[in-house]
């Protein structure tokens, strides 16, 4: 039990039923992945976050050494907390997500910064397939530079660690896709094309350039 008081993170509900993205990812996949993965992301976050409180709250030098020995995880338990929780509201079922509409900003600032969204899709994809274990890839825009781009994290890193604000991110774990598509990372990645919800992307990317 954690000693955690007042702010303990939950895991959030699902925008839509555990099957509604098959074909493409399975109901076996989706349960596990929510109720399993994303869960044991919150429940170690809180345990650690309590540990925390617990050992900032001596006010002792001696306690310092215990909150440093606690950020690993802090940063994968919360990183996953919050790739995931992104992650679901990105979804929807098969030909429910729409598209990318022509007139967007988003379609504008992609053909800009990466030549045409074909080319963007492909180098997405491309950056997927070729991360080394377990990692996210991401499209992210980037405030400073006024940019799109393409990146990849390890692990459960969140892309705001590289100062880039997530549009659109691809789970490449194992667990997003294995009872699925067994090795074949990149059939996975393709097809999620299918399953993205555009009007959910486009959301996030007007808020980000705000
Ligand atoms: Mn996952």
């Amino acid at each position: 039990m954690t000693e955690l008081t007042g702010t303990n993170y939950q895991l959030p509900n699902l925008p839509y039923a555990y099957n509604a993205l098959e074909p493409i990812i399975s109901e076996k996949i989706m349960k596990l992945h929510h109720l399993k993965h994303h869960q044991a992301y919150v429940d170690n976050l809180n345990t650690a976050l309590g540990k925390y409180h617990q050992a900032e709250s001596k006010k002792d030098v001696g306690a310092v050494a215990d909150m440093i020995a606690l950020q690993q995880a802090i940063k994968f338990n919360g990183g996953g907390h919050i790739n995931h929780s992104f992650f679901w509201t990105i979804l929807a079922p098969v030909s429910t997500g729409g598209t990318l509409s022509q007139s967007s900003e988003l379609l504008e600032m992609i053909v800009r910064d990466f030549g045409s969204f074909e080319e963007f899709k492909k180098k997405l994809t491309d950056a997927c397939v070729g991360i080394q274990g377990s990692g996210w890839g991401w499209l992210g825009y980037n405030k400073n530079l006024k940019r799109l781009e393409l990146s990849t994290t390890a692990n459960q890193d969140p892309l705001s660690a590289q100062g880039l604000t997530p549009i659109l991110g691809v789970d490449v774990w194992e667990h997003a896709y294995y009872f699925d598509y067994e090795n074949r990372r990149k059939e996975y990645v393709e097809k999620i094309w299918q399953i993205f919800n555009w009007k959910a992307i486009e959301e996030k990317f007007d808020k980000a350039i705000l």
